[in-house]
């Protein structure tokens, strides 16, 4: 603490405190479609030309706007005392809908779902449990009756999780060469978004995705699969605790492990090790924390948030080499290409 001024140090507690509001600028922000509108528009908007477009308040709409700039979401220009506005470099990559690389849907998704069930982080570490019962008053036995407790949650779920794969998927695939492997499953493939980035990296492979029959159906309507993806990426709906698993080569779990507890994932493994072929293997893709557990900060909050929104936690690599070789798994290594997720495979 500097002998000038000897609250100094309170800058760093505040705005810790008011990191929530930031977010909300953002998720406010996108859920408005105000990126959208200055992305389409072909000029930069004012405030209230913004606030008609988007049929909002210009008493909301200014500060909004002012906010989104310092924090580096949009830019400003004043014409003529007018201050104009249009989308920052970052908003037009990842804010935008129309960008390929636009992350809005899971911004959308920590908003609507994550953030309430976060309103309970106190209750949850009391309790050790998720927190949908309070945030949404569903239960969540079993865990996906809660996570996909309407159509609209289950569509929203779907499609923030996929996005994500659009920046670190194809970095993720390559970090191992996976082109040995003839047959691969995605369990719990969700819409089939890395399982259709494997079938483009991997020219002679057949991808097949594993995941439960509401989930399969939504993704036939609402990601549909190209013609020339059809003989190559095909679904299956089941249980992965329960029905019979296809037979492959490689078996990737993508985010699945860190849903459940250490007794489900090793029933979960021990299940994916008899149906994988000799020579086989699994790729297990999550984010994984320090062998202390005390980083990165990312994983950190996120393993608070598999407690608040699952049954999981996130683990850390002698965790996850553990319950692979309790599974019958041997040879078991990890690569961080890039972003926060990890790539760890088990050999057959
Ligand atoms: N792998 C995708 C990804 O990383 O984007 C989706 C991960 S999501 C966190 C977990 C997935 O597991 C969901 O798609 C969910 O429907 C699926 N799942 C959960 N329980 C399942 C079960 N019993 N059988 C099959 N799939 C299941
Ligand atoms: C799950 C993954 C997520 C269950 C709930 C979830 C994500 C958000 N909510 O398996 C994606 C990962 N991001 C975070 C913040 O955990």
């Amino acid at each position: 603490m500097s002998s000038s001024d000897p609250d100094a140090d309170f800058g760093v507690l505040s705005e810790l405190a008011h990191g929530f509001m930031a977010s909300q600028v953002l998720f406010a922000a996108c859920d408005l479609g105000v990126f959208d509108l200055l992305e389409e528009a072909s000029q930069p908007l004012d405030a209230a030309t913004v606030a008609t477009r988007l049929g909002t308040s210009t008493r909301g709409t200014r500060p909004l706007l002012d906010t989104c700039v310092t924090l580096n979401l949009l830019r400003v220009q004043t014409l003529s005392d007018t201050a104009l506005y249009s989308n920052s470099e970052l908003a037009s990559t990842y804010l935008a809908r129309a960008s390929p690389r636009c992350q809005c849907h899971m911004f959308l998704y920590l908003a609507g779902t994550t953030y309430p069930c976060w309103a309970h982080l106190a209750e949850a570490v009391r309790e050790g449990r998720n927190q949908y019962q309070r945030a949404f008053g569903v239960g969540s036995d079993p865990l996906f009756a809660a996570i996909y407790r309407s159509e609209g949650e289950l569509l929203r779920f779907m499609k923030g999780l996929q996005e994500g794969w659009t920046l670190d998927g194809p970095a993720l695939l390559t970090a191992f060469d996976l082109a040995p492997f003839a047959h691969i499953c995605d369990l719990g493939g969700g819409s089939g978004a890395l399982a259709r980035l494997c079938a483009s990296l991997y020219p002679a492979c057949h991808v097949t995705v594993f995941d439960i029959p509401e989930v399969v159906q939504m993704a036939g309507t609402h990601f549909p699969l190209q013609e020339e993806e059809k003989d190559r990426v095909t679904f299956q709906a089941g249980d992965f605790f329960l029905d019979p698993l296809p037979e492959a080569d490689l078996f990737i779990l993508a985010r699945v492990l860190h849903d459940w507890s250490d007794q489900k994932c090793s029933k979960l493994l021990a299940r994916v090790f008899q149906a994988c072929r000799a020579g086989g293997a699994v790729l297990v893709v999550e984010s994984v924390l320090d062998p202390d557990g005390r980083g990165p900060l990312t994983t950190q909050l996120y393993s608070l948030n598999m407690l608040i929104q699952s049954e999981g936690l996130e683990r850390t690599a002698p965790q996850y080499r553990a319950l692979l070789r309790g599974a019958g798994f041997d040879t078991v290594s990890l690569r961080h290409p890039t972003g926060t997720y990890q790539a760890i495979l088990g050999s057959k």
